[in-house]
C-alpha cells in the first residue's frame, strides 16, 4: 500500500463523512466528485442538523412563545451569528438571509441600485462574472440610464488593470466576482477596492467561489456587500446571504415585503422593522439556514487555511498531471500556476464537444461540469463554444485527480486523437 500524503491523508478521512461519496455510482464505480464549483456535497453532520431541526424544534421564528419556537428561534440567530464570525461582519445584523447568492446580488441592486444609480453614473464589472453578477446590473443600467463598464481580462482570464481609474471614473458601483467560477482567476481585491472607494463607488464582491474555499474578511477588504450561496460551502440549498455595511442596510429601503420585516401596520402605512429583519420577509429558510451553521462549524473544524492549502496542492498536482495530455490536444485555460488561482480547472480535449467528454467521463463515475458556466459573454471575449470544468474541494484526493487523467486518455482513445 503506497501511504498517503498528510494532507491527503486529512482528505481521505473527510471524505469518510460525505455519505454520497461512499455510495458507489449506478455502475459500480467509486463516485469522483470534481464539481463543487457547481455545488458542493454534504458532510453528514449538516444533514444531522436538518433532520434534528425537523424531527425535535420545528417551529416558526420570532412569534412563538413556546419551547421549540424559543429553540428554533436561538438556532437560527445563532446561525446568522456564525455567518458574521466566518467573514469577520462587525455585527450579525449585517447578515441578511437570501435564497443565494444570486437573489443577494438582486436585493442591492434593487434596494441600493434603484435609488442610487442616475443617468450618467457607471457600474463597473469585469469580463469574468456570472450571470449573476451581470445580468441584474444589466437591467439595473437599463433602468436607471447608468452606463455599464467592463474590466478586461487577457487570454489567460487575468486581470488587466491598466486604465482601471479611467473606467472607474464616474462610478457609483463596482461589482465583481472574487473568484471566477469559469477559470479559477482570483481578483486583486485590495487594489480593485482601493481603486474604487478613492473613485467614490462602492463595492460589492460575489463571493460565491471564494468564501466556501479560503478565509475572506470582508472588515479588512473593507468591502461594502458581498453575495454568498450556502450550498457552496458544504450548506444545503435554498440558503445565502448578503452581507452588507450596517449604514449601507439601515439606509436601504426593503426588497421584499410582508410579515416579519415590520414593525408596526396600518391600514395605510408600515413602519419596517430593524435590519437584518427588514430584508426578510416572510417565513424564513429555517432549516437550512441552521444547516448551514453546521456547515460553518464543519469548515471552522477543518481550517480554512487547511482548505486552502489542500486546494493549491491539489491544483498544482493536477495541472501537472494535465501536461500528459497535451500531446493529445488537451487545452488548459485560466492563470497559469496554481497559485494565484482557486481550484477550478477549465479544458478542452482536442476537438471533443464538452458535452461529450463530460459524458465519456460519467461512465466512469467522474462529474465535471461542461459548457458555458453561465459566462456565456466571457466564452465569446475567448472564443471557446464551451469548456469542460473539473472544481475541487475539501473532500477530493490525488486519487481522484487520477481517476480524471486516466479517463481524459480513455477519452483521448475513443476518439483516437493523437
Ligand atoms: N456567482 C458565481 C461566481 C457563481 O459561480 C455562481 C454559481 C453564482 C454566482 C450563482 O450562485 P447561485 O447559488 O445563486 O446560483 N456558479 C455555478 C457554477 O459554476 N456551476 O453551477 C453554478
Amino acid at each position: 500500500m503506497t501511504s498517503l500524503a498528510p494532507a491527503d491523508a486529512k482528505a481521505s478521512r473527510v471524505q469518510l463523512d460525505f455519505p454520497i461519496l461512499r455510495k458507489p455510482t449506478s455502475r459500480g464505480r467509486r463516485l469522483v466528485y470534481l464539481d463543487s464549483a457547481a455545488t458542493s456535497q454534504k458532510p453528514q453532520a449538516v444533514i444531522d442538523a436538518l433532520v434534528r431541526y425537523y424531527s425535535e424544534y420545528n417551529a416558526n421564528i420570532h412569534r412563538g412563545v413556546y419551547e421549540i419556537a424559543e429553540l428554533a428561534t436561538e438556532a437560527f440567530e445563532e446561525a446568522r451569528a456564525k455567518v458574521a464570525r466566518f467573514v469577520n461582519a462587525a455585527h450579525p445584523a449585517e447578515i441578511v438571509w437570501t435564497r443565494n447568492a444570486t437573489e443577494a446580488i438582486n436585493l442591492v441592486s434593487h434596494s441600493w441600485g434603484l435609488e442610487h444609480l442616475h443617468p450618467g453614473d457607471a457600474i463597473v464589472a469585469t469580463q469574468l462574472e456570472h450571470h449573476s453578477n451581470l445580468v441584474p446590473w444589466q437591467l439595473l443600467a437599463k433602468r436607471t440610464g447608468a452606463e455599464l463598464r467592463f474590466i478586461p481580462v487577457d487570454e489567460r482570464g487575468v486581470h488587466v488593470l491598466d486604465n482601471l481609474d479611467r473606467l472607474l471614473d464616474g462610478a457609483k458601483l463596482l461589482a465583481l466576482s472574487h473568484v471566477s467560477n469559469t477559470l479559477g482567476t482570483i481578483a486583486p481585491l485590495e487594489r480593485l477596492v482601493d481603486a474604487a472607494h478613492r473613485a467614490g463607488a462602492l463595492v460589492l464582491v460575489d463571493g460565491a467561489q471564494s468564501v466556501p474555499h479560503f478565509s475572506v474578511d470582508v472588515r479588512a477588504l473593507d468591502l461594502d456587500f458581498m453575495a454568498v450561496s450556502g450550498h457552496k460551502m458544504l450548506g444545503p440549498t435554498g440558503i445565502g446571504f448578503l452581507y452588507g455595511k450596517r449604514t449601507l442596510l439601515e439606509a436601504m429601503p426593503p426588497f421584499l415585503t410582508g410579515g416579519d420585516m415590520i414593525r408596526s401596520v396600518a391600514y395605510t402605512q408600515t413602519d419596517f422593522n430593524q435590519i437584518p429583519w427588514k430584508f426578510e420577509a416572510g417565513t424564513s429558510n429555517v432549516a437550512d439556514a441552521i444547516g448551514l451553521g453546521a456547515a460553518i462549524d464543519y469548515l471552522n473544524e477543518l481550517g480554512m487555511d487547511w482548505v486552502r492549502a489542500h486546494e493549491v496542492r491539489l491544483t498544482a498536482y493536477a495541472l501537472e498531471r494535465l501536461v500528459e495530455l497535451a500531446e493529445r490536444g488537451l487545452a488548459v485555460y485560466g492563470p497559469p500556476g496554481a497559485e494565484p488561482r482557486a481550484g477550478v480547472i477549465s479544458f478542452n480535449l482536442g476537438d471533443i464537444h464538452a458535452h461529450d467528454l463530460a459524458s465519456i467521463l460519467d461512465t466512469d463515475g467522474i462529474c465535471i461540469r461542461a459548457g458555458h458556466h453561465c459566462t456565456m459573454p466571457l466564452m465569446e471575449r475567448m472564443g471557446w463554444p464551451a469548456t469542460a470544468r473539473a472544481s475541487f474541494y475539501i473532500y477530493n484526493t490525488e486519487a481522484d485527480v487520477d481517476a480524471l487523467i486516466e479517463s481524459l486518455q480513455k477519452a483521448a482513445k475513443i476518439f483516437k486523437l493523437a
